[in-house]
């Protein structure tokens, strides 16, 4: 469902005596795929900040549009609402957000506004045509423009154009705001806060300047670019709604500007805040002042990418770093001295890693005393090492992901996108993966654990029954059942 303007509190109201006639622009983030299903897990997680940013961007910029934005998964959209909505809001521009993994979505989107609305023009934007700019050339019957990278400046440019009558290239290069602090701030107001597991996220940083073989980020993100403290601290007052509240940092890596976070944190305490959050980064960017610091500011959930037990394949395979296993076992011990619960990601069935360092993956999760642990198997998405690996053995191309993202492999992600474990035992490894989360998840130590957040987390809680229904019936994780 697009909210009515009417129905949106906060919503921007245009000062200008012509506001009735602000052109309307519809920005969407498609499901992964549509099933007419229940809203997927993971795509309730947290509100399409991107999309926010844009919209946000072009009303602070322009009086001229009226931009929505429909985040389709939460709001349990249908192909036949999503048809009904374009008749109704008539949209002269559509704008399309996907990963790689919502290309099937993105499509259905595309040509459904070609159905309800031929003369709208339809932008694809995110993560997969960052990487893949071809895409846009190649499913041309779906998409007319694709902006690449960071959109916001390039988008209220195209739009400009095109309400005066001049079409903007098909594919555009985005262009990286130099100052973050300069960019409005996402404009919530234009999604159901109700219906994400955390509804408060923010970003402190965009970029990264790691290169981990899995990830696509640098694709989107060309410079690593910090905002102000000062300017966090005004947007996590906003969003605090409470001397309890919470807020997600989703950087890439949250720590990477050690003064700068240490200045966040005690900005929080002269600024009297109370809040609680949680963030990403990696092993070798945290210490021991750094986390009582950070914890002393609130974060109480710290999230680690470790990937695998083994410093062979962490650092000469996975590219993750040079660190030792010593080290992951002394950051994780300081963040859990803090009090703070500690979440951590693994990937296994990497090129030339054997079943005894598999096995070290194994012990360290357990040895590790975590409270959250997610395990993938390597998906070769575009702008990724990995993918270019894929590629090289003939394993994914782009002929795929066009075979892909038309849905001729078949429908949905799970067993349809290409997975890259050369030489693993697919069906050894998804048994590895089953039992490393039966292990950790059925302990009745997990179940105090989790029902100690829920309380404290309530929107979680159903989340969490549901999470562990699954893991009994099937095995596996609801948040991530592409593996
Ligand atoms: C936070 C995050 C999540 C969160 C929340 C996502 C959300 N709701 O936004 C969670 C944890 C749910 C998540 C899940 C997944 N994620 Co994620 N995620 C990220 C992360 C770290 C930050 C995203 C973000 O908020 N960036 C900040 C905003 C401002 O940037 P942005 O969204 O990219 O938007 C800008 C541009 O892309 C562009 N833009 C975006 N949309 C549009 C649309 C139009 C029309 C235009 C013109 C421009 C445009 O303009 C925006 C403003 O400048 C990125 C890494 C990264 N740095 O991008 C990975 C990343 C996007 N995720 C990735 C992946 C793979 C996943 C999962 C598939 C992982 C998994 N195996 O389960 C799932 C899929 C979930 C789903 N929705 O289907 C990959 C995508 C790679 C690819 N080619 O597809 C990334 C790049 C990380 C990586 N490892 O490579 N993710």
């Amino acid at each position: 469902m697009v909210r009515a303007e009417t129905d949106r509190p906060g919503v921007r109201t245009n000062p200008s005596p012509g506001a009735g006639e602000r052109r309307s622009v519809l920005l969407v983030n498609p499901p992964a795929w549509f099933s007419g299903g229940a809203p997927r897990v993971f795509e309730r997680e947290s509100p399409p900040l991107g999309l926010l940013y844009l919209a946000a961007y072009v009303h602070a910029h322009s009086d001229r549009f009226a931009v929505r934005v429909l985040d389709v998964g939460p709001e349990g959209t249908s192909l036949e609402a999503l048809g009904r909505c374009l008749a109704s809001t008539k949209p002269f521009v559509v704008g399309v957000s996907a990963m790689t993994i919502q290309l099937q979505g993105a499509r259905d989107v595309a040509m459904k506004v070609r159905e309800t609305l031929p003369k709208a023009r339809i932008f694809l934007g995110g993560a997969h045509v960052s990487a893949d700019p071809g895409f846009v050339e190649r499913h041309a019957e779906a998409f007319d423009h694709g902006i690449t990278g960071e959109a916001e400046t390039v988008l209220l440019d195209s739009l400009v154009r095109l309400a005066s009558g001049t079409p903007p290239p098909r594919i555009q290069q985005g262009q990286a705001p130099v100052d973050l602090d300069a960019l409005p701030v996402p404009d919530r107001s234009l999604v159901r806060q109700a219906r994400y597991l955390q509804p408060a996220s923010l970003v402190l940083s965009r970029g990264c300047p790691y290169h981990c073989y899995f990830c696509a980020s640098p694709a989107a993100f060309a410079r690593v670019r910090h905002r102000s403290s000062g300017s966090v601290l005004s947007e996590m007052e906003a969003l605090l709604g409470g001397p309890r509240g919470r807020v997600a940092f989703a950087d890439d890596t949250f720590t990477l500007n050690r003064p700068l976070v240490l200045d966040l944190c005690s900005e929080i305490h002269r600024r009297s805040l109370r809040p609680r959050w949680s963030c990403v980064t990696r092993i070798d960017r945290v210490d021991e002042e750094l986390v009582r610091q950070m914890r002393r500011a609130g974060c109480d959930t710290i999230g680690f990418g470790i990937e695998s037990g083994n410093e062979r394949v962490r650092r000469d395979v996975i590219r993750k770093g040079d660190y030792t296993n010593e080290d992951v076992y002394r950051a994780v011990a300081l963040c859990q001295a803090q009090g703070m619960r500690v979440n951590a990601f693994f990937l296994i069935g990497n090129p030339t890693e054997t079943d005894e360092e598999l096995d070290e993956t194994e012990a360290m999760i357990s040895r590790l005393g975590l409270n959250g642990v997610a395990v993938s198997l390597p998906i070769p998405f575009p702008g990724s090492a990995l993918y270019a690996m894929a590629e090289r053995d003939g394993v994914i191309d782009t002929d795929t992901l066009d075979r892909f993202a038309r849905k001729e492999l078949g429908w949905g992600v799970t067993g349809v996108y290409p997975l890259y474990t050369p030489g693993h035992d697919r069906e050894a490894l998804l048994r590895r993966m089953k039992r490393i989360f039966r292990r950790f998840y059925l302990r009745p130590t997990r179940f105090l654990d989790f029902l100690r957040r829920d309380l404290d987390q309530p929107r979680l809680l159903v989340e969490d029954i549901r999470s562990t229904l699954y893991l009994l019936r099937r095995g596996g994780s609801r948040k991530r059942p592409f593996v």
